[in-house]
């Protein structure tokens, strides 16, 4: 027994530890103490049987109307807990295909590799929207031959953080009668707390579903993902749930944390608006520092809009590798040629300060 607690307990000094610092290219963090506590209370819940734990199913309604209200949905929308942006999405795509009997998407080419992973499972063709950091309607209507009644923008993407055009692309679609799913799994708890941001929510009225993490800037653990729908398309996906206390099921996943159900209406309703705009303004404020650092020692970027900042460099696997060494873990893309930092809650202005001057060090 004493072993198997060391081995434990070595496996988890293994790991990295957020505060530590170090972790400049994850989109998840330390989640809420709030969170932590709600999610250990909570361990035995199983959502994918939830007339045993009709509290549990009660936070989780709570939630989703949390995140339902903040992207503006009408009344008549429907929402699920996911995993998380993948399963989000993938639910997504699949309810799109059956509600609009399509097999073709198109897709921004800066998409999450999650759509890959979809559009794969079920059978279907991505139709590639390009553009430079994200995509607008020109791109849309570019990569649009008339045949295809899916259209997917990000709310801020994973290698800039950028905002597709959704206002405009909203409008094209809902006068072409598309499927419009916005992926919002990070953006989606950033721009609803910042100003001067364009509408990328329900207020726009062609978009049809919005996918949200709240384990990426939520504060919430993971696994909580949230996919909303204008109305109740869930419908197209439903079971029949054979033995379970209920009777139909709407989700990809059978058996589903009731945990991270309750962590995310704990830190969600803890917080509140104000509570979340405190969070975004700070992480905005250290991604002000960091901008300020690279101009000053000219290196170059790509201007933030998010509190994502990707950093240019000649071989990004190079110079990824060589901070590693150095102890920052960073992400990397380099068929765009960029490091990545993500400036999450944990990333804090002495952080950015070290890394700031190794990184001058690798690429000077
Ligand atoms: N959509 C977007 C825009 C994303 O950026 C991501 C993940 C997803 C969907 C998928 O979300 P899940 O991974 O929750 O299913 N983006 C992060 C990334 O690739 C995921 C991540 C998180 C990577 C933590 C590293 C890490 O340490 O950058």
């Amino acid at each position: 027994m004493d072993e198997i607690k060391k081995e434990i307990e070595d496996a988890f000094k293994e790991d990295l530890q957020f505060s530590s610092g170090r972790i400049l290219g994850s989109m998840c963090t330390s989640p809420h103490p709030y969170a932590k506590e709600a999610y250990i209370k909570f361990i035995e819940s199983n959502l994918g049987d939830p007339e045993l734990f009709r509290g549990s199913k009660r936070l989780e309604e709570r939630a989703i109307n949390f995140v339902a209200k903040m992207l503006h949905a009408p009344d008549g929308y429907a929402g699920i807990m996911t995993s998380g942006g993948t399963e989000s999405n993938i639910t997504a795509m699949w309810i799109c295909r059956e509600l609009m009997k399509t097999k073709k998407a198109i897709v921004p080419k800066h998409a999450h590799f999650s759509f890959e992973k979809a559009l794969s499972m079920l059978g279907m063709k991505a139709v590639v929207a390009d553009g430079k950091y994200r995509i607008t309607l020109k791109d849309v209507k570019h990569a649009y031959t008339g045949n295809e009644k899916c259209v997917v923008a990000i709310a801020g993407n994973t290698t800039f953080g950028y905002i597709d055009e959704i206002d405009a692309i909203s409008d094209f679609c809902r006068d072409e009668h598309l499927f419009l799913h916005v992926d919002a799994a990070f953006g989606g708890f950033v721009i609803p707390f910042l100003d001067n941001m364009p509408a990328f929510d329900f207020l726009n009225d062609g978009v049809s579903s919005i996918a949200v993490d709240a384990h990426k800037m939520g504060m919430s653990v993971i696994p909580s993902g949230f996919l909303i729908m204008r109305e109740n398309w869930f419908e197209k996906i439903k079971v029949r749930s054979r033995c379970t206390h209920t009777r139909y099921q709407f989700t990809m996943l059978g058996t589903r944390p009731g945990a991270a159900a309750a962590a995310s209406f704990a830190v969600m309703h803890h917080l509140g608006k104000e509570g979340y705009r405190k969070v975004v303004r700070a992480c905005m404020d250290v991604t002000e520092h960091l901008v300020r650092l690279l101009e000053k020692n000219d290196i170059e970027y790509v201007k933030p809009v998010l509190n994502v900042v990707a950093i240019k460099v000649e071989d990004a696997i190079e110079v990824a590798e060589k901070l590693k060494k150095m102890g920052w873990m960073v992400g990397y893309d380099e068929d765009n040629g960029v490091i990545r930092i993500v400036v999450m809650p944990h990333v804090k202005k002495k952080f950015i300060d070290a890394f700031v001057e190794d990184l001058k060090k690798v690429v000077q």
